[in-house]
């Protein structure tokens, strides 16, 4: 297997390289293989060139090549960093972003690949913290993967190592398709252009020998999604329709079992304020992969799906639940939750197959599918709404996904 991806990769390697990697010559046969251990070494920060795969985000700040080999890890230069940010207190943590695919177009596949690493200096006189995540491309979006924190102590070399968790990044995300790698770090309130804050070096890709784990869905009977199990974490994500990204909802698991309607987890769906009623729609949907082994077929006769929502919010909005069902088109229905208690939604299946009939077929032919057969998506829904502050924003609890034998 290790042999098979090392080829690969090397076939690749010799094909003209893409984007800021087509610098043609020198550096470039040691700057990209696997060594002894599986590792890419993606960036090893010793060519101008390699700059140019790089961007930044939030107003980044500076990045440069350093030759001081006090700030060198591995080889003779590194990248030294300065950002900034905006300089105002307020603004959002600049970040860096790595892009792959950007060196070599092949390396957008991450399915093969364990963990992301790289060694960091934290050249400040104090502690600092920086996140780590993944842009991955999914059905809809590019969506980021969990932000990991990590501590940077002062005057000290660290080495950061991101996990590619594909067991349950495949549930929603694409593994094929990895987009970015971001390094988020402090906002810095004082503009201080010619500081080095951060030296990075030694930007690996670890691949795997075996076949890593993929989505792995088990489901009780009458179960759609309890949030109770690990892998439930990852199940749902966000879409929308319009220019919603600036008002997209913050999907997290909750564990308090006040907002439980079912053990002690369930779904926490914060939603911000926008600014015009409806100007875009926001929502957020469920595993595609999860919507398959759930198996509708097999509940469409007789069952019901039904959750439970608390509204943790002073208004109640209109949510919109939309089954997908391909050609067949969406059936929706619409519900209310009150705010500060728990509201019952369920749909009877057959209303689906009823509102979405198969089209007219001669005598003798096959019977096409029912809508309930052809469901491939689940989303809730809801219009863009207006505020001045996060006081405005709202918060609902989703829990206990179910299907109910009807009475
Ligand atoms: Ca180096
Ligand atoms: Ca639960």
């Amino acid at each position: 297997m290790k042999k098979l991806l090392i080829f690969a990769l090397c076939l690749v390697l010799l094909c003209p390289l893409a984007g800021c990697a087509e610098r043609g010559d020198e550096t470039e046969n040691n700057a990209s293989a696997l060594d002894e251990n599986g590792n890419l070494l993606l960036h090893d920060f010793e060519s101008w060139d390699e700059l140019n795969c790089l961007t930044g985000g939030e107003y980044f700040g500076k990045y440069v090549l350093n030759d001081d080999p006090a700030y060198v890890r591995t080889g003779a230069k590194s990248l030294a960093l300065t950002p900034t940010g905006y300089g105002l207190a307020t603004s959002a943590d600049p970040y860096l972003v790595v892009q792959p695919s950007k060196v070599n177009e092949a390396y957008k596949d991450f399915s093969s690949v364990k963990k992301v690493q790289f060694d960091i200096f934290n050249a400040n006189e104090e502690n600092k913290e920086i996140e780590v995540s993944f842009f991955y491309g999914t059905a809809t979006a590019a969506l980021e993967t969990p932000r990991l924190k990590y501590t940077l102590a002062a005057g000290k070399w660290t080495k950061i190592i991101y996990n590619n968790d594909t067991e349950n990044f495949d549930l929603v995300y694409n593994l094929k398709d990895l987009r970015e790698i971001r390094i988020y770090f402090e906002n810095v309130a004082v503009m201080e252009e010619e500081a080095k804050h951060y030296y990075l070096d030694n930007f690996e890709i670890a691949y795997s020998e075996e076949a890593l784990p993929t989505a792995n869905i088990a489901l009780e009977e009458n179960e759609f999604c309890t949030f109770e199990k690990e892998y439930q974490e990852f199940i749902t994500y966000t879409s929308g329709y319009g220019p919603y990204t600036d008002y997209e909802a913050v999907l997290s698991l909750n564990k308090d079992p006040i907002y439980a309607s079912e053990g002690s987890r369930s779904l926490k769906v914060y939603c911000p304020h926008g600014v015009t009623q409806d100007n875009s729609w926001i929502m957020f949907r469920f595993s595609d992969k999860l919507v398959k082994a759930a198996d509708f077929a097999k509940y469409q006769e007789g069952y019901s799906f039904v959750f439970d929502v608390y509204n943790d919010s002073s208004v109640s909005m209109r949510i919109e639940l939309d089954f997908f069902a391909g050609d067949r088109g969406t059936y929706a229905m619409n519900f209310y939750a009150e705010p500060g208690k728990w509201t019952e939604v369920r749909v009877a299946l057959s209303d689906i197959n009823a509102k979405l009939p198969p089209p007219k077929v001669e005598e003798g032919e096959e019977q096409p599918p029912t809508a309930c057969e052809l469901i491939e998506g689940i989303a809730c829904i809801w219009g863009e709404f207006p505020g001045d502050s996060t006081a405005d924003d709202r918060v609902y609890y989703y829990d206990n996904f179910r299907f109910e034998a009807n009475a």
